[in-house]
């Protein structure tokens, strides 16, 4: 028995700083009504979803910071994202900033979540990447602090069972390393779903501006493809508090084809009827990790590489 499953990437555009949640909760709303139209089942939303990408700041006072956060899922801003949700049968996946009580102090994750068609939260997932700077950069345009105001994630890359297939999570910068997919692929993961904020211009590497749109797609295709997963990419893109930023969502096969791609950089909804048996052609072939990888072989590469030996 085949099992689809249709998904929607929906992607955003700009939330500035002005936006409060509840502007944003009905954007995120008429997606959700868009999806359904379109015959979604789950919805997948952007990286820190609920808020301007504030780590472009440099802020020092800590209730500055920490209003961008959510010290409860779902909070009274929230909820009705939530009712919604469940009224029209939609699971969706949120990446929002997540204030936590833990070990017996406040802690601060990019979080996301998955939640069913019931209104269950089945899934959570802690941002491991973190990219930029720690420290004031004030030579720069704008700054990338998520090394400032997170911590790495300390949950791993789970996988998930649910919406009748394997599902996973990563966020933003953790697409690019192939660790976050193959970790997950060995847990047999069926999709992986993934939002971003992507400047346009990386100021450490301004060489690297023209390939943007090709460094996303080419991480994301190599993930699926490598790891017979589903993809789904979705952007907060266009100019966000003047800063352009990348949109480019997409759709992504196993195959490593794209069979959906965002039109525009704003709010939009795309989604695909994907085949949750699809990637079996890969894992059970070129990709059977049982049967072709070798683990012990990796390890005497590293050590190769440390130690060069004598001629
Ligand atoms: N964003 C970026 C990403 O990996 C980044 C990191 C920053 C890229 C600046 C380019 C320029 O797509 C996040 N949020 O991880």
């Amino acid at each position: 028995m085949p099992r689809h499953l249709t998904v929607g990437a929906a992607q955003l555009g700009p939330i500035e700083r002005r936006h409060t949640r509840r502007d944003v909760v009905e954007r995120l709303i008429a997606l959700l009504r868009d999806a359904s139209r379109m015959g979604c089942e789950l919805v997948v939303f952007p990286e820190l979803a609920l808020t301007t990408f504030f780590p472009r700041w440099w802020m020092e006072d800590q209730a500055e910071i920490d209003a961008f956060f959510e010290r409860e899922m779902p909070g009274n801003e929230t909820a009705p994202l939530f009712t919604e949700a469940k009224r029209l049968g939609l699971g969706f996946c949120l990446g929002y900033a997540e204030l936590a009580h833990e070990d017996g102090r406040i802690r601060h994750f990019n979080t996301a979540i998955l939640v069913e068609r019931d209104g269950r939260i089945v899934g959570k997932y802690r941002k491991v990447h973190l990219p930029g700077h720690a420290e004031h950069e004030p030579q720069r345009k704008f700054q990338h602090l998520e090394k400032r105001y997170f911590e790495p994630g300390n949950l791993g890359f789970p996988v998930f069972r649910a919406f009748g297939g394997i599902m996973g999570m990563c966020i933003c910068n953790d697409r690019r390393w192939p660790e976050t997919y193959r970790v997950m692929g060995l847990q047999g993961v069926e999709m992986v779903m993934l939002g971003y904020n992507t400047p346009l211009h990386n100021p450490p590497a301004p060489d690297q501006d023209e390939h943007t749109w090709f460094h996303n797609q080419l991480s994301m295709q190599a993930g699926a493809y490598q790891n017979g997963t589903w993809v789904i990419g979705v952007a907060k893109g266009g100019t966000e508090e003047g800063v352009p930023s990348l949109a480019d969502s997409q759709i992504i096969a196993p195959s490593g084809k794209v069979v959906a791609r965002a039109a525009a950089s704003g709010d939009e909804l795309i989604a695909h009827r994907c085949d949750l048996d699809a990637g079996k052609s890969y894992t059970s072939g070129i990709f059977n990790f049982a049967q072709h990888r070798r683990p012990e072989a990796y390890g005497l590469i590293v050590e190769r590489t440390g130690a060069v030996p004598p001629p």
